[in-house]
């Protein structure tokens, strides 16, 4: 017998859940600004979800998906990113979606059912949030190959959950990303739960990075609670892709610390207990102990931060209230870019019978 193929799965961690360093620390992490920025967008983002939630509970916004405690795969990933490159979002990457540009008014747009607030002004090139599970893998080698096809030196970043990985979509997506060598990155958001479903019941692979050797192509993981790392791995994923080296999958290791959506109730399946320990590993604490220890970073650094998002986010908020809510006809018109003849007659229809609604 002969042993033809082996491999390995590495994982990293730079700073623990102590907010102390455990590896030699890339340069970013000696870089005071870039570090702040990075607290500055988990802050945001934690604060938004918990802004958003509460106007969900007041029947001011649609079903919302928090990324409460996965802050640090988010912001890190999309950190890593250049401007050009382009995300292929899941419907738990807001942190993402905040720090590429798209503006909290569009967030909250988008999930008060207002397909407006999928039309960035800013990164134009992004994919607007997939829910339909991977089907956003397989947008992102459209976007790939298109790149490898022009010579442009750009990446498509795609995320997805861990749960996402068991679905068909991811593997023709990895599959076909090795095989045509393109320049992709797949970030796994692994919070350990797909709605109800355990991780350790939707596969019985010891890592979902070694999907990645079925595909051809290099699978690691990293701490998802450690931004640091996550920025560090995932850059280095989109070097790779850039330089012509193909595709990776990155799996970030995290928990969800939130229901799936608002409308979902946890505790009808999971152990508060178990919840209630995984703060211990809660990413926003440990970079503020890591900055208060290596930069300065004081209590009223914390509150002025404080007082700047949070008049952000109610400026949104305001702005979002105040916007009158789309007419219900316009639910045709961002599925085609040439309405198929027998939806024109449903559109006027619909268009007759509607006087519109607004958001408040
Ligand atoms: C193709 C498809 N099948 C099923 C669903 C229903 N669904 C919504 S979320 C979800 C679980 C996804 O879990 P995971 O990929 O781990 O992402 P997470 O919600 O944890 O971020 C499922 C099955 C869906 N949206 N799309
Ligand atoms: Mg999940």
């Amino acid at each position: 017998m002969t042993r033809v193929a082996s491999f390995t799965i590495n994982y990293t961690q730079f700073v623990d859940p102590a907010g102390r360093a455990v590896a030699a620390l890339p340069p970013l992490a000696k870089d005071p600004a870039a570090l702040i920025a990075l607290y500055r967008g988990m802050m945001l983002t934690r604060r938004f979800d918990a802004k958003a939630i509460a106007l969900q509970r007041t029947g001011r916004l649609g079903t919302y998906a928090s990324s409460l405690g996965q802050e640090a795969v988010t912001v890190g990933l999309a950190s890593a990113m250049r401007p050009e490159d382009v995300l292929l979002p899941s419907y738990r990457e807001t942190g993402a979606q905040i720090w590429r540009g798209v503006s909290l008014l569009e967030l909250l747009l988008y999930w008060g059912g207002d397909e407006r607030g999928s039309n960035f002004a800013g990164p134009r090139g992004d994919f607007p949030v997939a829910v339909p599970i991977a089907s956003q893998c397989l947008h992102a080698i459209g976007a790939a190959y298109a790149f490898k096809l022009r010579r442009e030196p750009r990446v498509a970043v795609c995320v997805c959950g861990d749960g996402a990985t068991s679905n068909g979509a991811f593997y023709e997506a990895i599959n076909t990303a090795g095989a045509w060598r393109v320049p992709a990155v797949f970030v796994i958001n692994n919070n350990q739960w797909a709605i109800s479903m355990p991780r350790s019941a939707q596969s019985a692979t010891a890592t979902l990075a070694q999907k990645a050797i079925a595909a051809g192509i290099p699978g690691e993981q990293v701490d998802g609670n450690d931004v640091i790392a996550v920025r560090h791995l995932v850059e280095r994923a989109l070097e790779r892709a850039r330089g012509g080296e193909g595709a990776s999958v990155v799996e970030a290791l995290t928990y969800r610390m939130s229901d799936h959506t608002t409308a979902d109730d946890a505790s009808r399946y999971r152990d508060g207990e178990v919840v209630s320990k995984e703060w211990a590993n809660d990413p926003i604490a440990r970079l503020r102990t890591f900055l208060s220890e290596a930069v300065v970073w004081t209590k009223a650094d914390e509150e002025r931060l404080i007082d700047e998002l949070n008049r952000e986010i109610d400026d949104a908020v305001e702005r979002y209230l105040a916007t009158p809510g789309p007419k219900p006809e316009t639910m045709f018109d961002h599925l085609y870019a040439l309405l198929p003849a027998a939806l024109v007659g449903q559109r006027a229809a619909v268009a007759a019978a509607s006087a519109g609604g607004d958001h408040a």
